[in-house]
């Protein structure tokens, strides 16, 4: 294998919001420079990488652009276009990972829950639905509560709207206004998540991976328990207060789910771990089950950094960012250990309307020392916008303790009206 050299490469990337400021803070001691493609002028990646390609994310001469000034590319954002990546990829000759084929799979919630199922994944049921009538008939299978989702375009909670009742059909799919899919409500113990990681072939194995000449180098975090709030993450707990078995459960899954996965990057790969039921409660396949009981259920994968794997930049060996970043271009991938316990806690724009934003009562954060701060450098605060996060370890405390504690320090900072 050519050995890699340095000054590293230049990796292009779709969007350049907090992800890829993120990304471009990991890729920097490595000796990688990022150029991104954003619509906002001045977009948070944009202070610390290379350069901002100001343009749409779908927009060909923007891409062009891009493909013409990295050495790989990819994206931080499922909006990217998986039909252009692929032109400009064969027309300047750049890699881009992971592959736009999985970007077009996972960007359609009923294509990636197909599958998922097809390869044997233990998924919630779930339904396509075109029209009301078809809304109320799946609702008679599957019982209500359920879970309405947009198919595609959906993100940081946009696009779910949770179904009460048969009566709520028309609404709701106006709500979606487009493609939609319905899936059980599942009575969840928990909300788990695992950042995993595909590398590439070749390099040779270390602590929790496997590798070989012809295998992908795969690696994945231990899992971690996400508290959401009208579908938006607000806190993430690592290790997860589930049992280790359990735990051990997560990782198995979401390694099944990197091996269906085209392309090398981190994925964030979200599950449900259902509450404890009685053998009658379970269908015959889940009774024949021996893998767990179908206890751990995917709701969700994302081709990029996730949210409830901020956590990794102080509590891990390598950082999500940086898992990434070694991925995409092809480098060995770093350690996935934790550190110590931590909790990430975001902090999101509040119910007022929309304005500059100033958080004030900062130094009162930072004043603590457990504390580490990531503000995204967004101009403009929004109800509900994810504006930075902070994550809170050490000092010996259980993660009980570190949740307590980073739900206290959250009072310190407020969005100035
Ligand atoms: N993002 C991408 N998919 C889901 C999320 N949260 C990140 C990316 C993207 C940014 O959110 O980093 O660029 C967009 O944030 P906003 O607040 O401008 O919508």
């Amino acid at each position: 294998m050519k050995t890699k050299t340095l000054p590293g490469p230049v990796v292009g990337i779709v969007g350049g919001g907090q992800l890829g400021r993120m990304l471009a803070e990991a890729a920097a001691p490595l000796g990688i420079e990022l150029v991104v493609l954003d619509p906002t002028p001045d977009c948070p990646a944009s202070p610390v990488c290379r350069d901002q390609i100001v343009g749409a994310f779908d927009d060909p001469d923007s891409v062009h652009e891009l493909a013409e000034r990295a050495d790989t590319l990819t994206f931080e954002i499922e909006l990217a276009d998986p039909d252009l990546l692929e032109r400009v990829s064969e027309k300047f000759g750049v890699e881009v990972q992971p592959s736009p084929a999985t970007l077009r799979m996972i960007q359609d919630k009923l294509v990636q829950k197909r599958a998922l199922q097809d390869a044997g994944i233990p998924v919630p049921a779930f339904r396509a639905v075109d029209s009301p009538e078809e809304l109320r008939a799946a609702l008679d299978e599957l019982g209500t509560p359920a879970m309405v989702k947009a198919r595609e375009g959906g993100y940081d909670g946009r696009g779910n709207v949770p179904i009460e009742d048969s009566d709520e059909a028309e609404k709701v799919l106006e709500e979606i206004a487009g493609r939609a899919m319905v899936e059980e409500m599942v009575d969840f113990e928990r909300e788990l998540s695992v950042i995993g990681v595909k590398g590439s072939a070749g390099h040779s194995p270390a602590g929790d991976r496997t590798s070989s000449d012809k295998e992908d180098e795969i690696a994945t975090y231990v899992a971690g328990e996400n508290v959401h709030e009208e579908e938006i993450l607000r806190e993430t707990v690592v290790p997860a207060r589930a049992s280790g078995a359990v735990r051990e459960r997560a990782q198995a899954v979401a390694r099944e789910v990197l091996d269906l996965l085209e392309g090398r990057g981190v994925y964030g790969i979200e599950l449900f771990e259902r509450e404890e039921r009685s053998p009658s409660e379970c269908s015959s396949e889940e009774r024949s089950d021996s893998r767990g009981n179908g206890k751990i259920l995917v709701n969700e994968i994302a081709p990029r950094p996730h949210n409830s794997g901020h956590w990794t930049i102080e509590g891990a060996r390598s950082s999500q960012f940086e898992q990434h970043v070694r991925a995409v271009c092809g480098l060995p991938l770093g350690s996935t250990e934790l550190r110590e316990p931590v909790v990430s806690k975001n902090i999101l724009g509040d119910e007022r309307d929309s304005r500059k934003a100033t958080l004030s009562g900062v130094d009162r954060l930072l004043a603590e020392p457990l504390v580490h701060l990531h503000w995204y450098g967004k101009r403009e605060v929004r109800p509900l916008r994810k504006m930075g996060h902070f994550t809170v370890l050490g000092g010996d405390q259980s993660v009980e303790e570190l949740l307590e504690s980073a739900r206290t320090y959250r009072r310190h900072v407020e969005f100035e009206p």
